[in-house]
């Protein structure tokens, strides 16, 4: 499936580390109504039934807000609720597969950290790569901070639309001007905030003045 880099502005991945009173899925309907352009749903220990109930209310506002979803490295569950597709890491299952399971017209997904993963992970058929990290990031902890010459040199080795992701936030997010990403990919800079809808809507103008394209 071929997806509009536009779709890549705003990626939000979801993190139920600072859930507060408000439930997972309510903060994902404020992501979407500040603006979020992709929601990924990246759960991690957490039980099969109750993983595949969440994953299918969520698609449900996802596509009422014509918002495209993807499920973190679980083709199963991605298949199960009927998600737009599947983003895998490194270390996850070979793009190939995941391809092949999913078929043609889904959304594909792949991390890369240097510009030979990319490639191949463009050949493998994915749709888009998220690079990084980008910056320093407490939210994972096996990752390495890339330069920002690697992520560009990544941007312009393939022609599928590119995602930057880690430790992107509203101070740092300028610093990602000319490297010619498609869009910014968050987690703790939406998820830590009081105000998820505000954090949203703050990061969606900077994006969106960020990238050199017009929204
Ligand atoms: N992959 C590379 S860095 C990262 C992931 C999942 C963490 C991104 O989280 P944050 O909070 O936006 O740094
Ligand atoms: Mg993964």
């Amino acid at each position: 499936m071929k997806i509009d880099k536009k779709s890549m502005l705003l990626y939000v991945v979801t993190d139920r580390t600072w859930l507060g009173e408000n439930s997972l899925i309510e903060q994902v309907e404020d992501t979407l109504k500040a603006g979020a352009t992709f929601i990924q749903l990246r759960e991690k220990d957490f039980p099969f039934e109750d993983f595949l109930k969440e994953a299918k209310e969520i698609k449900n506002i996802t596509d009422r807000y014509k918002v495209p979803f993807v499920i973190n490295d679980n083709v199963d569950i991605a298949m199960k609720c009927g998600a737009d597709g599947v983003h895998v890491g490194q270390g996850d299952m070979n793009a190939k597969n995941a391809r092949n399971i999913i078929g043609e017209d889904k959304i594909l997904g792949v991390s890369a950290s240097t510009v030979e993963q990319a490639k191949i992970a463009e050949e493998n058929g994915a749709d888009y790569i998220g690079v990084g990290s980008a910056f320093k990031t407490n939210t994972k902890s096996d990752v390495n901070v890339i330069s920002m010459d690697t992520l560009k040199d990544i941007c312009n080795s393939v022609s599928i639309p590119v995602v930057a992701i880690g430790g992107i936030n509203e101070e740092n997010i300028f610093n990602l001007k000319n490297t010619d990403i498609d869009g910014i990919c968050v987690i703790s800079a939406i998820f830590s905030k009081e105000n998820i809808y505000d954090a949203t809507k703050k990061l969606y103008d900077l994006a969106s003045k960020m990238v050199n394209y017009e929204v």
